[in-house]
């Protein structure tokens, strides 16, 4: 208890000192456009906060197609998230985002992406090994628990509506 009280007191204190750095040194606020349902988005979202970076949040609803609109193809013509605007730069794929921040923040310690070529290099490797396999994996679980039978049975209702129009129409003639 005492050190996850610890932990916190130091995550509130860096936080502070990150914004602190941002505003002297008026570093512009980035947008970080993202929905907090989808895990890139959270990573960013939270390397935000944990290092006082001061961003304005804009939501793009996935459950209502909104990455899919032209207005946020003009953000990331992928048409994904999360993706963000600093000043007129525009940048998405998480992991470029979170090595852009790391590098344009003041406030954001060494160690998140640290200057010594060796050190930077062992966050490379767990950054791209990260995507070719714990985010490929969690997407096929995700995919196939959950997206996959919502679809399937959005499908049996459907056909079962047309199978119940249809038994009406017979037994009224
Ligand atoms: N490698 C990308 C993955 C981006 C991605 O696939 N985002 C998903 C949400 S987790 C998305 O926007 N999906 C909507 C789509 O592809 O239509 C990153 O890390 O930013």
């Amino acid at each position: 208890m005492l050190v996850a009280k610890e932990m916190i007191r130091n995550i509130l204190a860096k936080r502070e000192a990150g914004k602190e750095a941002q505003s002297r040194t008026g570093k512009t606020k980035p947008q970080v456009f993202a929905d907090r349902m989808t895990p890139p988005s959270r990573a960013v979202i939270i390397f935000c906060k944990v290092n006082g970076i001061d961003y304005t949040e804009r939501k793009v609803d996935i459950s209502k197609r909104e990455h899919l609109t032209p207005a946020f193809a003009e953000i990331n013509p992928m048409k994904q998230l999360p993706a963000i605007v600093d000043g007129n730069f525009k940048l998405f794929e998480s992991h470029s985002i979170l090595i852009y921040l790391a590098c344009a923040f003041p406030g954001v310690a060494d160690h998140w992406y640290p200057a010594d070529h060796f050190k930077r290099s062992k966050i490379h490797s767990v950054l791209y090994w990260h995507h070719s396999n714990l985010c490929r994996a969690a997407d096929t679980y995700v995919t196939n628990t959950t997206i996959l039978p919502r679809l399937a049975i959005h499908r049996i209702n459907k056909q079962l509506m047309k199978l119940r129009n249809f038994s009406s129409h017979l037994c009224q003639r």
